[in-house]
Formats: structure tokens, C-alpha cells, sequence
């Protein structure tokens, strides 16, 4: 603590804290122009100047740091001379159109203006006219509006590390500047709008900027990081997205999708509005809740249990998962429900269950700042988990040291001190080499091995035959680099893991998980800040739909069906018999349908006609169903094949609570009406509950719903919807009082001992042949969210990504002949689609990749269905394709 004076009162500061901010706190305004709270101070505007007793001149109060006994003067005629300077010359060059202009009322500049007392331009306006950047297609850059603050370029460096924009040329000709001066959809910007959002005047705003007249804050329902984000409103629809400062996972930051990719999908022309039956000629016709509600239960209710399964969403509220599992099991009497993580992190919910007892991310993103080691296996973290990609930029830049382990070269991969690029499907032989090359050099942590762990001597046994000249040719990594690749993980402490679908969409998909944990344990990096083995989340709510029991083999909570006990507490609390059958997983659902045994399926949220592998027999598959049940906010590729289609509300249009990956429970809140007769999720599966003769049912919202999750799920017990409300609360957590939990396992494991396990590699099980030559590797880009339901609603995000690609190394291209924008026939031995290729350098030889966002190329009609034997998550990271040009650009 630090006391000092400022304007005459007594000021009590914390150190380290800058002049500028000890007045703030104060509640002393200094003006001021290039100032950010979350930016390094900079000094550039000069507005900010003070006086301070005993130091010379007139130094910037944001630049300062406070001192003891220090008497700043923020308000002298010297200073006010001194300001007016500088705002003389800022406004000589400024439109003075405030009435015409977005940000009025809104702008830094006006405010410091006010208050300086400037009524008129004192310098004859310039007269100059500089170069707008219209080309992004959700905000604009006019130069005429900038002042120079460097508050965007920043912004784009500090937190986001992309760097697209700079402050170019000196003097008069200085401006926002791109490389080679080329528009900015030409560069890397990646349209986070980080810039945007700290431009102080109107040189930077969204193109469809409308002034709010309220804020709701929620959460971001795209991926799993979980932002904070503001929802504005202006006449009940949402005008637009600002990042929720107060979020303690994303701090105020957003992505492209958060940010712009809201308002356009929420309300969106082509929003299911009303139920939808199936009449005798095969149409769906709109009809009213109550005959759709009533015909959808006089046909389920003819089906046996086993005839029946359920799909829970991960793009629901935890509330929604619940009631929807609950559905299934106490009310259609099947364990046979589950959800589109099994496409996903299954293996993660299993192996780290057997290492550790719980397959949860350890840690939290807010440790990623304290780790001396990041290694990112099989993830493109920048584009599938962007806020946690600036986290880790960040990071890298204070000095962690960073390894990227990917087939694909991708952009952390550029940034890395160790990339290692792997042929898909060898991280088993990688990872094993690694901890071979740990043991062998002494490099574990024997301590923690000792105390901690079990196992370790059949995991050193199986190694000691390991022969790593064999991985390094497999993987097609050189061994010195595997070796570099483990001594800087082992040697760099604590170091932290962060991986996802590069390791899990594999047929061993399990045995990858079970690697990494292996190499965790070993250098005990587990049970403090900044380690850890981190599984990235997918879906907003993935971890709430699993921590729900959306699961066959597991209740809320992960409290096993196949306990006895806990099937007892579930019965007491539900007052039914429940089903002793294990349930079973979506592979094994999609089986039993096509082999006559399942004949109903009740499915929520999810887009499998799409997403599932080898989609053309998931096609045919879902059309054998006698009473398919989709309840979504779109049509889709899946509800085109239902015989009730259900019009489920968006998140922004209910309450609720999402889990995201890093176990934090949080409240998402309605901010808008429904579209058309649309209801939520809870709603509609309640009313199913309720009709089809449950008990249970009558809830009056979502809170109701949540009190009886918290007595029936240990790990949230002690969470309550006020508890709620600033920030939220990562599971465990127990009782009421308890402060959540951010980093697992740090006295004892979950299961008690880290369980280390010795693994055999197995190679994918489909491998390439003289007829198909290429391993094609699939995944995401940043600007679609899977099938694109709702991202390809939005058209800025279809100008920046307008359509599927295949993407192929220069070698390959070369060898067949193949340009940029051709287009390719790519087949495998399940079928063929067509996209344009793009040459990457990033790709190596023998390797292609496709997203899976455009159903015009529906990538996972060539993905194989082999899965991982103990997961049922199919192959999606490897399929054999052959490519043939079948159009010249
Ligand atoms: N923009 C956007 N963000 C998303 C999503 C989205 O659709 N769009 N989806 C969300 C969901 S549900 C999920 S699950 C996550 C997924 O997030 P990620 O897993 O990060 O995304 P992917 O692109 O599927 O795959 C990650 C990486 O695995 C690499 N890879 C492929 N094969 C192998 C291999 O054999 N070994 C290794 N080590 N790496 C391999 C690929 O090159 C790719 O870079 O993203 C979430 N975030
Ligand atoms: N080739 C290939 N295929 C893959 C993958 C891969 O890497 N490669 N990854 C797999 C993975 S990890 C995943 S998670 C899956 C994702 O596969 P899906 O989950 O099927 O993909 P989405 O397109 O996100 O589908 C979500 C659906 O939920 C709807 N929706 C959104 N909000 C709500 C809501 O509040 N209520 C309801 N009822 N519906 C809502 C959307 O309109 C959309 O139709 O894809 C898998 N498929
Ligand atoms: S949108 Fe993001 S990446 Fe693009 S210039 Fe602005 S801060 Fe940089
Ligand atoms: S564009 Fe805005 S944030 Fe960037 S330097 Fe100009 S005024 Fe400052
Ligand atoms: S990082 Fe994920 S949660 Fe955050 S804004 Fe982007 S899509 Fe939304
Ligand atoms: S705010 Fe201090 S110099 Fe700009
Ligand atoms: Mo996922």
C-alpha cells in the first residue's frame, strides 16, 4: 500500500499501480486518450499529463508509477495549456460531424473535449482526406476518425498476438497500417474485433453499429471457453456483441463468431417457429404444440424401451441435459442416451477417468499465464479455442516455452520453439518415445511418482523394449527432435498439456489419452497452477451435457448406472424403477437402428446426418427410423429426415447455465423473445416427461430444474443460481460455502493414485494403399462452428470463409498437377464429394485436410466409422482418399 496525494486528498494506492490509475480508483478523472485498462501503459497522447511536486516537467499520470509520499496536481493552468495543445492538433484533423457520427455521446474524444471546455477548433481543419479500410465485412477502419492512440494496434499485439495492424511512418504521414499496406482482409486479421473494441473514437466501429438501449450478460453458445459476452438490445433485438470484462475466463475477450457471429442466426428468417408433423405424403406441416406434443407421445409411447434411444445436446443448458436424460431413463426406461461428445472427448472420459478419476481439464485457463512449458497436441487452439489461443500467445511471449505437436503446420505451430509434425495417427509411438527418452535421461519427477502414482514400473518395463529409432520412423519425426521435443517439457516446470480431437478421433483414440497422462505423471505435472493435462471442450456445453449424465453408462455427476447404490439414490429421488440394462453409445444406437432393434430415437440439438462419420450410410441409417424426434433451432440436414421436428429457442432466448471446458458453471440469461412459437429446450422435454405419464415433470423454469441437480449431483451441490452471478463456479464444489475448484488433484488424485498405463500402439485402422494414396485429416476452421447451421447464417462470416476447401502440400500438387481453386473429385471407400484445392505449405507430403462445414461437401460422406473399442468414437482424424482433378481453375 502506497499513500500519496492527489489534488489535495489523501490517496491510498496499491504498488505497482500507475498515477493514472490510483486517480481512478479515486475517482479522479485525468484526461486521457491512448489509455487501456488491460494495455501496457504507453504514454502516447500526452493528455494525461500531471504535475507532480519535486519531479520535473510534466510527466504522463499513465506511465507513473505511484510512489510514497508523492503530490500529483492533475488540474493546472500549465496542464490545461498543455492539453489543449495537444487537442488543438488532434482536432485539427478530426471531422467535427459529432451529431452524424456512430459513436456520439460515446466518445473518448468528445468527453476529453468537454471537459478541456473546447467549444471550437482553434487550428484551421487540415483539409486532409485519408484512405478508408472498408473491406472486413463486420467493421470498418476510417483513418479521417483516428487519433493516433495506438490503443487497436495494441490491442491486436498485446492481447491477441496477431499483430495485423501497426502504427506505420512517422510524423504527419503516421496512420494504422497493414504489411505492404494491402486491406485488411487480405492479412492475418483474424476479425476478432479486439481492435473495435478499444478504439476510443469512430475510426474504428462495427458497419451496423445501433446505439443499445439495455445489455444482457451471458455467455458465448459456441464453443467451449465458455466468454463472457454482453448481448446489446435495442427494440427486442440484439443489436449487438460486447465482451463481458467481468468473466473470469475470457476477461472481455472474444472471437470473430462471439463477437459478430450472434445477432444474424439468433434472428435469423429460417428459425423453426412452429412444430412440424409428418403427414401421410411424407411432408412436414406446421401444427400447434399441443397436437404435436400429443402425436409425438401416442407414437413413443408404443415403443419398448429397447426399442427406443435419446440424443442429448451439447448446445443445451445443463438443465436441458438433465431433464433430458432423465426422460430417458425414468420415463422411456433406457440407459441409452448420449450425446455428440461421443464424437469428441469420449476417450478423454475414459482414459483420464482410469489415470486420474475424473476426465476433466485439470487446470484453468486463467493458469496458462503461470506455465513454463505449453505443449499442444492435437489442437489448433488459435482457430477452434481462439480466447485460450490468446492465453497461450501470451504466454509464449513472456517466455514459456511453446511445443506443437500436429500433423498440420498450424499457426501456434509457426510460433513454436519445438514443432514436431507427425503422421496422423503416431502420437501413441510419439508420446511413448518421449517418455522413454524422459526415464531413460532421469529426467521424471521420482517424488511425485512415489507418492502419487501406481503403475510407474509396468509403464518403465514396457519401455525398456521400446525401440525408438522404429517411432521415429513411424511418426516420421527425427529423434533428436522427439528427444529436444521431452527434455524441454520435462525440463521447463510446470508444464502444462492442452490437447483435443488431434488426440481423441482416433481408433485408439483412449490409448492417445492414456499417453499423455503417462507423460503428466511422470514430471508430476499435475495438481498445480500452470500444469496439468488440459482436454479443450468442444461445444459451449460439452462438459455440462457429460457432467449431466447425457451419458448411457453414467448419471449426473458420473455416479455409474452400474452401481447399485447409485441407481438406488436415482430411483429414491425420481420415485421410479430405473433400468438396469447399460444404455448404449451413439455407434452402437446407429447399429441397432439399422438392424431393425432401435425405432424411435428422440434427438435434440444435434446435426448427425451431418456430423457422424460415413454420413451416407447415417443417411440411410436415420430413414429406417419409424418415429424420429428432432428438436432444433434450424432445419437441418437432420431434421429434413424427422417425422416431428420440435422449434427449440436459442440460447438467447432462455435461461439456463453452461459448464465450460475448464469445469465452470455459469448463467446464460434470456435476452430476447422467442422467434415465433419457438419454446425452450426444458420446456419442450418436460412436456414430453409430463405426457408420456412421468412424475417429475412440473417445473416451473430452469432454477427448479437446477435446485434438483445440485441434491442429486455431489460436484455441484454447493452451486446456486445466486452463487451464480459474478462469474460463476468450476466443479468440484461441494457445499455452499465452498469457492469451487480451479485446479484438480492437488493433494490426491480423484481415484486416489495416478494410474500410469502401459500401452501397446496400434495403427489407425484404415491405412493407405496404391488406390488410395492420401491420409485426408479433418477439422475445423475459425470463422464455421460445424455444420454451419448457425455460422453459414451469417453472411460475414460466409465472406470469409465462403466454402470448402481441400488443402494439400505443394509437393502433392505439384506431383498431380493441382492448382490453387481447382476442383477436386476426393474419394474414399465409403464415397467421393468434390472441393477446391488449396496449396498449403503447412500440409506435409501425403497428407490432405477438409473442415466438415459445408454440407455441399459433405466431408464425412469419405470419414471411416472405425472406432475406438473402448470410447465409440469413430476415426475422423484418418481416412484413405484417392484425388483426382476433375475441373481446372
Ligand atoms: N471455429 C470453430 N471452433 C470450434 C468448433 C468449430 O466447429 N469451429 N468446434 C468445437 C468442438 S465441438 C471441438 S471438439 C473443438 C475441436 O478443437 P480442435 O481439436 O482444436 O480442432 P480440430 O480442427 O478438429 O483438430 C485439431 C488438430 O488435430 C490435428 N490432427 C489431426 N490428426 C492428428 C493426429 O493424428 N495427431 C495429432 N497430434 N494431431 C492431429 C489437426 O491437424 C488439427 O490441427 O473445437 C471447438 N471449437
Ligand atoms: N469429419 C469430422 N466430423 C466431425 C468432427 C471432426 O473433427 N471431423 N468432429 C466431431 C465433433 S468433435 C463434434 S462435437 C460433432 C459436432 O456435431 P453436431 O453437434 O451435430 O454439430 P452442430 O452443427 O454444432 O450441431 C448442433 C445443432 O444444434 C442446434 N442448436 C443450437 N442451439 C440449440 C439449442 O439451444 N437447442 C437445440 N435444440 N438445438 C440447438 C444447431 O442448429 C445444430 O443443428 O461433429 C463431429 N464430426
Ligand atoms: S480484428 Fe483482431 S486480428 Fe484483426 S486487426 Fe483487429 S485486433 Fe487485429
Ligand atoms: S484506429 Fe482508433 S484505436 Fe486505432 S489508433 Fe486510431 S483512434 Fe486509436
Ligand atoms: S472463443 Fe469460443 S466462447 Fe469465446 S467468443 Fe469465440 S467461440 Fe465464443
Ligand atoms: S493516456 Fe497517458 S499519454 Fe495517453
Ligand atoms: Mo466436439
Amino acid at each position: 500500500m502506497i499513500k500519496l496525494s492527489i489534488d489535495d486528498q489523501a490517496i491510498i494506492a496499491v504498488e505497482g499501480q500507475t498515477v493514472l490509475e490510483a486517480a481512478r480508483d479515486a475517482g479522479i478523472y485525468i484526461p486521457n486518450l491512448c489509455y487501456a485498462p488491460d494495455l501496457k501503459p504507453y504514454g502516447g497522447c500526452r493528455l494525461c499529463v500531471v504535475e507532480i511536486d519535486r519531479m520535473r516537467g510534466l510527466p504522463t499520470a499513465c506511465t507513473t508509477p505511484v510512489a510514497e509520499g508523492m503530490v500529483v496536481h492533475t488540474d493546472t493552468p500549465a496542464l490545461a495549456d498543455a492539453r489543449r495543445t495537444v487537442l488543438d492538433l488532434l482536432l485539427a484533423e478530426h471531422p467535427l460531424d459529432c451529431l452524424a457520427c456512430v459513436k456520439n455521446l460515446n466518445c473518448e474524444l468528445q468527453r476529453v473535449t468537454a471537459y478541456l471546455g473546447f467549444t471550437e477548433r482553434c487550428l484551421p481543419h487540415s483539409g486532409r482526406v485519408q484512405d478508408v479500410d472498408d473491406s472486413n465485412p463486420f467493421f470498418r477502419l476510417d483513418r479521417n476518425y483516428c487519433i493516433l492512440c495506438a490503443r487497436c494496434t495494441r490491442a491486436c499485439d498485446e492481447i491477441t498476438g496477431n499483430n495485423a495492424i501497426e502504427l506505420i511512418d512517422r510524423g504527419y504521414e503516421s496512420r494504422v497500417g497493414t504489411a505492404a499496406a494491402r486491406p485488411l482482409i487480405e492479412t492475418n486479421c483474424r476479425s476478432c474485433g479486439e481492435c473495435v473494441a478499444h478504439c476510443p473514437t469512430a475510426a474504428l466501429v462495427p458497419k451496423d453499429y445501433v446505439k443499445p438501449d439495455s445489455e444482457t450478460a451471458t455467455i458465448c453458445p459456441y464453443c467451449g471457453v465458455g466468454c463472457g459476452i454482453k448481448l446489446q438490445i435495442r427494440g427486442g433485438r440484439i443489436t449487438g456483441v460486447t465482451g463481458d470484462e467481468a468473466n473470469p475466463a475470457s476477461n472481455g475477450r472474444l472471437c470473430v463468431k462471439g463477437r459478430y457471429g450472434i445477432k444474424e442466426f439468433v434472428h435469423h428468417a429460417e428459425r423453426l417457429t412452429t412444430p412440424l408433423v409428418k403427414n401421410r405424403d411424407g411432408v412436414q406441416v406446421a401444427t400447434g404444440w399441443e397436437e404435436a406434443l400429443e402425436h409425438t407421445c401416442s407414437k413413443l409411447i408404443r415403443y419398448r424401451p429397447e426399442e427406443t434411444a435419446v440424443i442429448a445436446s451439447a448446445k443445451a443448458t445443463n438443465e436441458e441435459n438433465y431433464l433430458i436424460q432423465k426422460l430417458a431413463r425414468a420415463v422411456l426406461g433406457t440407459n441409452t442416451v448420449d450425446h455428440c461428445a461421443r464424437l469428441c472427448h469420449s476417450p478423454t472420459v475414459a482414459g483420464l477417468a482410469t489415470a486420474f478419476g475424473s476426465g476433466a481439464m485439470t487446470n484453468s485457463i486463467g493458469d496458462i499465464k503461470d506455465a513454463g512449458c505449453l505443449l499442444i497436441i492435437g489442437a489448433n487452439t488459435t482457430e477452434t479455442h481462439p480466447v485460450i489461443g490468446f492465453e497461450i500467445k501470451k504466454a509464449v511471449r513472456r517466455g514459456a516455452r511453446l511445443i506443437v505437436i500436429n500433423p498440420v503446420k498450424i499457426p501456434l505451430g509457426s510460433q513454436a520453439d519445438i514443432f514436431l509434425q507427425l503422421r496422423p495417427g503416431t502420437d501413441v509411438l510419439l508420446l511413448s518415445a518421449m517418455c522413454k527418452v524422459i526415464i531413460d535421461e532421469g529426467l521424471y519427477d521420482s517424488a511425485f511418482i512415489t507418492d502419487r502414482t501406481e503403475g510407474f514400473e509396468a509403464l518403465a518395463a514396457t519401455l525398456r523394449g521400446f525401440d525408438l529409432d522404429h517411432a521415429a520412423a513411424i511418426s516420421g519425426v527425427p529423434l533428436d527432435h522427439i528427444r529436444a521435443a521431452a527434455e524441454m517439457y520435462a525440463a521447463a516446470k510446470p508444464a502444462g498439456i492442452f490437447y483435443a480431437m488431434g488426440i481423441t478421433q482416433h481408433s485408439h483414440g483412449t490409448d492417445n489419452v492414456s499417453a499423455i497422462a503417462n507423460l503428466a505423471l511422470l514430471t508430476g505435472n499435475l495438481g498445480r497452477a500452470g500444469a496439468g493435462v488440459n482436454p479443450l471442450r468442444g461445444h459451449n456445453n460439452v462438459q455440462g451435457a457429460c457432467d449431466m449424465g447425457a451419458l448411457p453408462d453414467v448419471y449426473p455427476g458420473y455416479q455409474e448406472t452400474a452401481v447399485e447404490a447409485c441407481r438406488q439414490k436415482f430411483e429414491a429421488a425420481w420415485g421410479v424403477k430405473l433400468p438396469q440394462q447399460p444404455g448404449l453409445t451413439i455407434p452402437e444406437i446407429m447399429d441397432a437402428i439399422d438392424r431393425g432393434r432401435i425405432k424411435a430415437l428422440y434427438l435434440v440439438g444435434d446435426n448427425l446426418a451431418l456430423s457422424d462419420a460415413d454420413s451416407n450410410r447415417v443417411r440411410q441409417t436415420l430413414a429406417k427410423l419409424e418415429l424420429l424426434i428432432v428438436q432444433d433451432i434450424f432445419p437441418t440436414e437432420t431434421t429434413d429426415l424427422a417425422h416431428v421436428v420440435l422449434p427449440a429457442v436459442s440460447f438467447a432466448e432462455k435461461d439456463g447455465t453452461f459448464t465450460n471446458t475448464e469445469r465452470r458453471v455459469q448463467r446464460i440469461r434470456r435476452a430476447v423473445k422467442p422467434a415465433g412459437d419457438a419454446r425452450p429446450d426444458w420446456w419442450i422435454t418436460a412436456e414430453l416427461g409430463k405426457r408420456l405419464g412421468g412424475r417429475g415433470f412440473d417445473y416451473e423454469g430452469p432454477a427448479e430444474i437446477f435446485r434438483e441437480i445440485n441434491a442429486l449431483t455431489p460436484s455441484y451441490a454447493g452451486i446456486s443460481y445466486d452463487r451464480l452471478n459474478d462469474g460463476g463456479l468450476q466443479w468440484p464444489c461441494p457445499e455452499a460455502t465452498h469457492p469451487g475448484t480451479p485446479v484438480l488433484h492437488t493433494e490426491r488424485f480423484t481415484r486416489g493414485k495416478g494410474q500410469f498405463k502401459a500401452i501397446e500402439y496400434r495403427p489407425s485402422t484404415e491405412q493407405t494403399d496404391a488406390e488410395y494414396p492420401f491420409i485426408l485429416t479433418t477439422g475445423r476452421s475459425l470463422y464455421h462452428f460445424h455444420t454451419g447451421t448457425m455460422t453459414r447464417r451469417v453472411n460475414g462470416l460466409l465472406t470469409l470463409q465462403p466454402q470448402e476447401t481441400l488443402a494439400i502440400a505443394p509437393y502433392d500438387a505439384a506431383r498431380l498437377n493441382i492448382s490453387d481453386g481447382d476442383t477436386i473429385k476426393v474419394s474414399s471407400r465409403r464415397g467421393e464429394i468434390t472441393a477446391q484445392a488449396e496449396v498449403k505449405n503447412q500440409l506435409a507430403e501425403g497428407v490432405v485436410f477438409m473442415t466438415f462445414h459445408f454440407p455441399e461437401t459433405a466431408t464425412n460422406i469419405l470419414t471411416s466409422p472405425a472406432a475406438d473399442p473402448v470410447a465409440g468414437i469413430p476415426e475422423y482424424k484418418v481416412a484413405a482418399v484417392k484425388l483426382i482433378k476433375v475441373i481446372k481453375s
